[in-house]
Formats: structure tokens, sequence, C-alpha cells
């Protein structure tokens, strides 16, 4: 995953004029315009995506810029402001040319975006720079965040409108067929779709949306992100196996994703666990949106846990460093924690009461250096704007 870094916080109009800024530097122009998407944290709803089923993410307010301008000749060029300020310029790639595994590296999703785009009849030639804070492998949607802002330039520089529904479609197919990650519609609807101060429930069969609000801080909680800095791919990791597994006992158990699965008796052994996380997962998500509404806020924690073991036990996608996030939060006063996203290192939340926040960050850094894993970075997330044009 990737997402340029210029660890320059989350405000729109600074990330804006950095990307802006080096594309002056890098083009001798100012860029046609500044179009950013956000990361995701996903409140809960995990592997559900793939199989029809319900999610509840919310934007946070790192973000990934694009700043952009068309070229006649039809090129996209690429260039990235790094951590340290630098520009690391990718080598440019013909759009006639593109193909899955032509370009590698972290222009591959931006190329990947392009090549459906003109696959679509939309989209020319362009120069790219980008910018941005969201940190990368961190199961935050960093490559999300850059696929949704370069397909969004790229619509923005040519005069085409299409529905969110589409372009969230446009970059599934970038990820799964260009860039080889067979990942699902939540991370790329949540840059897409969400909005400051609410989850989005969305209902991935029908594309259903609906905006909750989800204001943590009038219940005197936070959500914190614990970012484990164990670095995960979705190409390599076993996701697609997990995914390929669902596809199969949905297809023993004569439904069409396991969204509909009722029970997982005639099922082979192994296919069992993943049943009954998508089935109880996607309770889960209800009742944390019902909850919600009703503003029962601090009962959502032990849905919170109760993913998370299912993850861990059932789903088996966490990792030692994500349990020790979990558990130390939970022990040092979380309502409740769990990883998110695809797993295999990334990011955990826990709910956290406001007065807590500094000892459950202290009990989990602790337990960390206990078990000599890299320290985790922390932050409070509030759930922030989606994709949109900057300037
Ligand atoms: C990753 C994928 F990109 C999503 O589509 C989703 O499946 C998630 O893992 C797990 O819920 O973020």
């Amino acid at each position: 995953t990737f997402a340029a870094g210029n660890g320059s916080g989350g405000m729109n109009s600074t990330g804006s004029n950095i990307a802006a800024e080096a594309f002056r530097r890098l083009h001798g122009v100012a860029p046609a315009g500044v179009w950013s998407a956000p990361g995701r944290v996903n409140l809960i709803g995990e592997h559900t995506d793939y199989n029809d089923g319900f999610v509840l993410p919310f934007a946070i307010p790192h973000r990934t810029r694009v700043a952009a301008a068309p070229r006649e000749d039809g090129l996209i060029t690429f260039a990235s402001v790094e951590e340290d300020g630098q520009i690391a310029v990718a080598e440019p790639v013909r759009l006639a040319e593109l193909a899955p595994e032509a370009v590698r590296g972290w222009a591959a999703y931006p190329a990947g975006v392009a090549w459906v785009l003109r696959q679509q009849g939309v989209g020319g030639g362009a120069d790219l720079v980008v910018a941005g804070n969201v940190p990368r492998g961190a199961g935050l949607s960093s490559s999300h965040s850059l696929e949704v802002a370069t397909a969004l330039a790229l619509l923005g520089l040519g005069d085409a409108h299409p529905s969110t529904s589409d372009i969230a479609k446009w970059v599934q197919q970038a990820e799964n067929d260009f860039v080889g990650a067979p990942t699902g519609l939540l991370d790329q609807t949540a840059s897409l779709c969400c909005t400051d101060a609410h989850v989005l429930f969305l209902d991935v069969r029908t594309g259903k949306q609906e905006q909750v609000p989800f204001d943590a801080a009038s219940h005197g909680l936070e959500v914190l992100v614990i970012d484990t800095r164990v670095s995960h791919s979705l190409v390599e990791s076993g996701y697609g196996e997990r995914r390929k597994g669902c596809e199969r006992a949905a297809e023993l158990l004569g439904v069409a994703a396991l969204r509909d699965a009722t029970g997982d008796e005639d099922l082979p052994e192994e296919l069992r666990p993943l049943v009954r996380h998508v089935v109880t997962e996607n309770d889960r998500v209800l009742k944390t949106v019902e909850l919600l509404k009703q503003e029962r806020y601090a009962e959502i924690g032990p849905l919170l846990s109760g993913s998370h073991a299912s993850l861990r036990d059932d789903y088996r996608v966490s990792c030692a460093e994500l349990d020790v996030a979990a558990d130390a939060a939970e022990k040092a006063g979380a309502l409740g924690a769990r990883m998110i996203g695809g797993g295999f290192g990334g990011s955990a939340i826990a709910l956290v009461p406001e007065e807590l926040r500094e000892r459950v960050e202290s009990a989990v850094a602790e337990a960390f250096a206990e078990h000599g894993f890299v320290a985790p970075r922390m932050f409070t997330a509030v759930p922030s704007e989606g994709a949109g044009r900057d300037v």
C-alpha cells in the first residue's frame, strides 16, 4: 500500500498547497486543480463487503492529494512528495500501453485507475503529483485514498460526471485487475462517500447508504487508532485465500453470498468458521447501528470486542501485535477494541473514555515494549469529510 507522506497533519489547505507547490516546482506551471481523498477507519463490519454484507466506516482526517493537469500527448506522469519533502518521480507511461504488471511500485495504483478509466472512455493523459499523510500499510486505506483521489483528478480534468458508485466500482477494478489485490468495495466507497461527523452504514449488496451521526466526544468517548506498524499487503497476505473460502462456502450452501447463509452444517470443517464470522459480523453491524441511533454508544464496546475475537479465532486474520493492542487497551479501560481492515498487521481501534485515553495509550505502548514489538503509533480519529476537489 502507498500514501505519500508529508507529515503535515490533516488540514486540507496545507496538504493541497504542498501538492500544488510540488507540481509547480516540477512542471513550472500551476496544476489545473487539486483533488483529495481520505483514509478510513471501519468501526465494524470486517470481511463482510465481498460477502454482500454490511460495513460501517468513517473517513479519517488523513488524506491523499493529487495535483493534476491534462496532457495532450497521451502520457501519464507520476510524482510524489515523500516524507522528507523530496519529490520522487516515477517512470511515465503511455495511456495506450497501460496493462496490468506494466507498472510497479506505488505508481501502479494511479496507473491502474487511469487504465480502468480509459476502458470506460473517460480520462486522458495527465501530469499527477501526489502528496498526503495517510500512514502506509497501516490498514487505514492509504492505497484506496490514492486511487480515489486519482480517479477524481482524472475525471475532473475531463467533463465526465459518473456516479460515486460507478467510481467505486472502477477503483475496485483497478485494485483487483491491475494491482492484483482482490479487495471488496468497503474502502473506496468509504473514501468517496463518508461525511464529516457520521459513520456510513453501507449495504454492499444493494448499494444502499445511510449516514449515521457519530459523535463519540459528546458521549465522553474517543476512537483511538493503534497502528501496530506491522505493514500488511492485501496482494500477498491470506486475504485472497479467505475470499476464495467464502465463495466456495456460498457455492456449497447454494446461496448467492455468505450474507444469505443460515447454517453451516454440511460444510467441510475448515469452511465453517468463515461462515460463522461473516454471519455474526453482519449481525454485529446491525446491532451497532441500532445502538448508535439510540445514542447508547458505550454499549457498542462488547460488539467491537466480539468482532475482534471472531476475526482472530474464526476468520484467523489477526496477528500477535493486533491481539496485544486490543487486549492491552481493554485491560486499561477501553470499552471495546478490534483490529480493522484486511488484517495480518495494520491497525486496531479502541473505544476509550476520554479520561482514560492516556492510560490506554501508555498500557498499549508498554505491552508492545514488553513483547519486543516496534513502538505503535496512536491517534484519536474523528469522522471527517469524504473525497472531493480541494482547489
Ligand atoms: C481491506 C479490503 F480492501 C476491503 O475491501 C475489506 O474487505 C477489508 O479489507 C476487510 O473488511 O481493507
